[in-house]
């Protein structure tokens, strides 16, 4: 594997993404949905060893939302209240439209994802054409803003080579990629399938994982043993243990540290992270 020779492999960048676009606040009270519960949630996740917040947001009625001034104002309100890097979500929710998700970083976080392919996403389809790929990659670019490379599946592996080949590198000057694992429709969320996506993924590439749902724990220790980071949160899972809800994504966050630790790769903390992934400090 080359990806594992980049500084920073001696600790741990941990994400949280702590809402999405598909859980259900009625259902998961301490999902956090409005601007009070994100600024809540950045600070206590910093504390337990987050630096990065991937950032989905909703609306009065909890439902997801791309609305331009509520993303301007939820970037400005986390920078207050925290160090951590912000990166906005440019996949937003099935339902939104290529010209929603690319208006997103007007919003100027610091960061944003950016899914490198079209994915089967349990009875929907998360769309991203290569079109819509180039060009939001090309607005990353022009607005300087880092983008993370979320990969669903192998085949979106192949894509970002193809990307990196046509556009060159990315703003930040490093490629970092996100495995996102175990979704129905994308790859399985196994220590397997793990290696497979690193072999392929770019010389000098640094990555995360994250599995959703079941695959929560054996992504976290496959890819701590593997030389990779972590990407936890409500986003992916709404299940602490089997029958046992999640009470924080604090909580997940507190877990990961701990078995970042015990992997002896404790937390990196936000301004190596900056360093890291090549992100401005916006002071
Ligand atoms: N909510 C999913 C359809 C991203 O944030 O960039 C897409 C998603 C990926 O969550
Ligand atoms: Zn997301």
């Amino acid at each position: 594997m080359t990806t594992n020779t980049h500084a920073g492999s001696g600790t741990t960048l941990i994400t949280v993404a702590p809402t999405g676009a598909e859980a259900d606040k009625a259902r998961h009270p301490a999902l956090p949905v409005t601007i009070d519960e994100l600024v809540a949630t950045a600070r206590e996740c910093e504390a337990a060893g987050a630096s990065i917040i991937h950032v989905h947001i909703r609306d009065a009625e909890a439902r997801p939302t791309l609305d331009l001034a509520q993303l301007k104002d939820t970037v400005q309100a986390i920078r207050e209240a925290s160090t951590l890097i912000v990166q906005l979500s440019t996949g937003g929710a099935v339902t939104d439209s290529y010209s929603d998700r690319l208006a997103v970083l007007d919003a100027a976080p610091d960061g944003c994802s950016l899914t490198c392919g079209t994915v089967n996403f349990g009875d929907d389809v998360f769309m991203n054409p290569w079109p819509f790929i180039r060009e939001l990659y090309e607005k990353t670019k022009e607005l300087h803003i880092v983008p993370e490379f979320e990969l669903f599946d192998l085949g979106h592996v192949a894509t970002l080579h193809r990307l990196l080949d046509d556009l060159g590198e990315p703003y930040g000057g490093h490629v970092h990629c996100d495995l996102v694992m175990g979704v129905p429709g994308g790859m399985a969320g196994d220590a397997a399938t793990v290696v497979k996506a690193v072999e392929a993924l770019p010389a000098g590439a640094s990555w995360s994982a994250t599995g959703i749902g079941r695959a929560t724990l054996p992504v976290i220790l496959a890819a701590l043993s593997a030389g990779g980071h972590l990407r936890v949160g409500m986003e992916d899972t709404i299940s602490y243990a089997r029958g046992r809800p999640v009470a924080s994504n604090a909580e997940l966050v507190q877990r990961a540290a701990m078995f970042a630790e015990l992997a002896q790769r404790p937390p990196m903390r936000p301004y190596q992270a900056r360093a890291f992934l090549g992100v401005e400090d916006y002071n």
